[in-house]
């Protein structure tokens, strides 16, 4: 009767670690570094302040494609332009996606565009 019990209780006890362990994964999946989401034709702030060795989370919230690569809108023209020290960013967003940078590993400032819609800029700071 009591070993009956004890197994009741083992069983609980291993059903919640399992539980515990799933919950722990799905947590882990969410990216949880500096992140700035996109909107239709913008990002929606314009400058992001991170930590050496840090990458950022782009989101893009809406059914419509960005590319963003290195460099900046200057007006109506694109500047492509990687400064020194910036990694190499080309990230392609269909809709609705989520994509990160690789890391940004020396401090500085690092702009990034949308090559599709002008005046899409973000600025990276590098601390
Ligand atoms: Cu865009």
């Amino acid at each position: 009767m009591h070993k009956r019990i004890l197994h009741g209780i083992v069983a609980c006890a291993i059903m919640t670690i399992l539980l515990a362990a799933c919950t722990i994964r799905d947590a882990a999946s969410i990216p949880t570094g500096p992140m700035v989401k996109m909107g239709n034709a913008t990002f929606l702030q314009d400058t992001i302040t991170i930590k050496k060795g840090a990458k950022v989370t782009l989101v893009d919230t809406v059914a419509v494609t960005h590319i963003i690569t290195n460099g900046y809108w200057d007006g109506s023209t694109q500047k492509p332009a990687k400064e020194a020290g910036a990694p190499a960013v080309n990230l392609n967003f269909t809709g609705n996606d989520t994509s990160s940078t690789p890391p940004f590993n020396t401090a500085g400032t690092f702009k990034l565009y949308c090559t599709i819609h002008g005046g899409m800029n973000l600025t990276v700071t590098v601390q």
